[in-house]
């Protein structure tokens, strides 16, 4: 049987933490007491407003494979801790999206539910995200929409969902499991994501290609890590890096798989390797992707301007006598790598807490 109860050393070692960072904390002394009353009492305790929204902006600065780090003092957290129930879950993730979104002007925004307890796990959410397309599969094999997704799809639509309108951009539902009971699926209001459709500033056809992505990158499968204590519904978001929808979401073979169609209206040779097709229908695609956000007013970042800020926060983080752990194979952008200063150098790759971990599925 797993041991469900906080690991008191994991708790003070957090606490010893926030008071040294925050120096008007109060009695650091008192609140280790305090602590390990709880813990010996109920197998956990419970974080202060203050502590809660401390700790989920040190797991953003732990974030060993994000390269937006610099920011990390201005998460803005929403303490729901006293939401469990799927449809209070499932109404506040909508209303995460509305504030988030900021109608273009992205804010950074977590959205903390009830943690795991011993007696009791918290909700979860089952999406990886807020915001996703669904992929169809067809007889052929072929997938209409996120080939990402096409298990995922396949499982919410076993679960009763009544699919989308069949495009290759319909929003999948939400899939909230609570503490108790069975998964509630939940279809997301349209006026609650906002999208973009692609185009390409000189290339009049690139609408043509019919392509769009949704503003929020919402991850809403990762367990925030305080102290001991797991919140693992704890939905949060910033805004995108161009890259990931260009060089990735509608780039990858098993994803979107754009390129052959970008190059053929290019007019591209593609029939040898050697003519870099790949590369130039890559970078026209991301072009599209940066002019597209920006002409329709979505925060957005590019890769160049994304790896200076990087190397300035490790730099104030070294300034402020902590090491800024990175994971190299994740922070270098997937185009242009040896183009940005983070690609040129190494990074201590070691686990911090408070941290924001992948799902133990
Ligand atoms: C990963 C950028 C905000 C936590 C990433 C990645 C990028 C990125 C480019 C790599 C994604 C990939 O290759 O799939 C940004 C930008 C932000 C931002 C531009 C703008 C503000 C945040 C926030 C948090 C966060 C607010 C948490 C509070 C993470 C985590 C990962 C990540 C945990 C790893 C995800 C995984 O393992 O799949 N970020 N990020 N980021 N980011 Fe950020
Ligand atoms: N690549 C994923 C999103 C991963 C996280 N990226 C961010 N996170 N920008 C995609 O949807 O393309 N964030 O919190 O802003």
């Amino acid at each position: 049987v797993m041991d469900k109860t906080v690991d008191f050393r994991e708790a003070e070692r957090f606490i010893r933490l926030f008071h040294a960072e925050n120096p008007g904390a109060g009695d650091v002394q008192a609140r280790l007491r305090e602590v390990a009353r709880d813990a010996a009492r109920f197998g956990t305790y419970t974080h202060t407003a203050q502590e809660l929204e401390f700790g989920a902006r040190v797991a953003w600065r732990n974030s060993n494979r994000c390269i937006g780090r610099l920011y990390w003092r201005s998460l803005r957290i929403r303490d729901r801790r006293d939401v469990s129930s799927a449809e209070g879950v499932a109404l506040e993730c909508v209303e995460h999206l509305r504030e988030a979104t900021g109608h273009g002007r992205i804010r950074p925004t977590i959205t903390v539910f009830a943690p795991d307890h011993p007696a009791c796990p918290g909700p979860r959410i089952l999406n990886e995200q807020l915001i996703r397309y669904a992929g169809y599969r067809r007889a052929d094999g072929t997938v209409v929409g996120d080939r990402r997704y096409a298990a995922f799809t396949e499982q919410v639509l076993r679960m009763g969902w009544r699919g989308g309108a069949g495009t290759r951009f319909d929003v999948l539902p939400l899939v909230i499991q609570p503490a108790k009971g069975h998964p509630l699926l939940c279809n997301v209001p349209g006026d609650a994501i906002m999208e973009v459709p692609i185009v390409h500033p000189a290339y009049r056809w690139f609408e043509e290609l019919g392509l769009r992505w949704h503003a929020v990158p919402a991850i809403s499968n990762m367990c925030l890590e305080i102290g001991g204590v797991c919140y693992p519904c704890a939905p949060f978001n910033g805004w995108y890096m161009g890259t990931e929808i260009g060089a990735r979401n509608l780039a990858d073979h098993d994803r979107y798989d754009q390129l052959p169609e970008v190059a053929r209206r290019l007019g591209l040779d593609t029939s040898s390797e050697r003519t870099l097709w790949r590369d130039h229908a890559l970078v026209e695609l991301n072009v599209a992707v940066l002019h597209s956000f920006e002409a329709a007013g979505v925060t957005m970042t590019d890769h160049h301007t994304e790896a200076r800020r990087f190397l300035t926060h490790l730099e104030r983080e070294e300034r402020a006598g902590r090491v800024c752990p990175a994971d190299w194979s994740w922070i270098v952008p997937p185009l242009s790598g040896a183009a940005t200063p983070v690609f040129h150098r190494y990074y201590d790759n070691r686990r911090l807490t408070p941290t924001y971990s992948p799902p133990h599925t």
